[in-house]
């Protein structure tokens, strides 16, 4: 039976399918923390494999892997390089501030990326003046950028630039998927020369929970000591990781959510609103309305299409593994219905 409502406001919101409850349901499970949990560790080999790099670390979630990412990266005082509008400075709450003790020095640039040239500029040399340089933090899909997936020629130099300055680089792939399946690229392609990579089987990818930090084998081993500490070691977690592994099987399948996002834009913007997207689009869609945001997406509500915002004069909506074609002609019916009020 068809819904009759249809949420937009993230790919976060997807529900566990029945196949997936079932793995869930029958996963063989172990206490983890003793390294014993089967099902953590297959998940874990195969993510850590699909992204090319020596080995995995399960956590609960995409902010814990970027934290985790930079505790195990940096020491108290250390500078980390990022761009302003990237999530792991802007949405998780200073937390890099309160557990790494990380200086974050933001950087600016399109669509979520800044150049080499702006890193190398910002790079101060070793003096007792100067922060210990230590960390670049990127993020594919940029989601603040629209959802913007972000190509080797433009990741690649920063990526190389930071390795010559002798700094360490994550990715927050929490959509890296997204990244790799709009530009038909390999995921392991996109983070050849990054030294970390977290990825969340979370969000479109459909899992109910979890995420992945993968990296190399000493990096990985230092990270499960970050997760300890945050408390973040989970026993029987199999029954999450068995998600997590029937996730990795709807990578393919991301290119249906990114096909009717793009229908999504284009009747909007037919339609008169702001819409737009970035230069290589995934699975949102940015709107900038003219007064505040608000009261749109409250009326959508009332329309039975739940969208959010992403600044007082902006909406995202975003397209995922709950939402088909019929979800789409229904937000598409609310937004003609308030065209005449925005
Ligand atoms: N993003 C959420 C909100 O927090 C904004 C969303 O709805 O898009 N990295 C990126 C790039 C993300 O977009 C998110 C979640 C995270 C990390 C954090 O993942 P969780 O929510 O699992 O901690």
């Amino acid at each position: 039976m068809a819904a009759d409502w249809v949420d937009l406001r993230s790919d976060t919101v997807t529900k566990p399918s029945p196949e997936m409850r079932r793995a869930m349901a029958e996963a063989e499970v172990g206490d983890d923390v003793y390294g014993e949990d089967p099902t953590i560790n297959r998940l874990e080999a195969e993510a850590a494999h699909l992204l090319g790099k020596e080995a995995g670390l399960f956590v609960p979630s995409g902010t814990m892997a970027n934290q985790v990412a930079i505790l195990a990266h940096t020491e108290r005082g250390d500078e980390m390089f990022i761009h302003q509008d990237s999530h792991a400075y802007y949405y998780e709450g200073g937390a890099a501030a309160l557990w790494a003790g990380a200086m974050l020095t933001l950087l600016d640039g399109a669509e979520g990326l800044f150049t080499a040239d702006a890193l190398r500029a910002r790079v101060r040399p070793a003096n007792i003046h100067h922060p210990r340089p230590r960390l670049v933090s990127l993020e594919n899909t940029h989601n603040r950028a629209g959802g913007a997936a972000l190509a080797p020629d433009r990741v690649d130099p920063v990526m190389a630039a930071a390795h010559e300055l002798e700094l360490s680089v994550h990715v927050d792939g929490a959509r890296l998927f997204n990244a790799a399946v709009a530009l038909g690229i390999p995921a392991a392609r996109l983070v050849r020369d990054a030294d970390s990579i977290s990825i969340c089987l979370s969000k479109g990818l459909g899992a109910p929970v979890g995420s992945v930090l993968v990296g190399s084998r000493t990096f990985i081993d230092r990270a499960r000591v970050y997760r300890k500490w945050l408390g973040g070691g989970m026993r029987q977690a199999g029954v999450l990781a068995a998600a997590g592994l029937l996730a990795l099987r709807n990578v393919d399948r991301l290119a249906e959510d990114h096909a009717r996002a793009e229908r999504l834009m284009a009747s909007l913007k037919g339609m008169g609103y702001q819409a737009w997207g970035p230069s290589v689009p995934t699975n949102m869609v940015m709107i900038e309305t003219s007064g505040p945001a608000q009261p749109l997406v409250d009326k959508a509500a009332d329309l039975g299409v739940r969208i959010g915002t992403m600044g007082a004069q902006r909406i995202r909506l975003v397209t995922h593994l709950d939402v088909d074609d019929a979800g789409i002609d229904r937000a598409l019916h609310a937004f003609e219905a308030m065209k005449v009020r925005d």
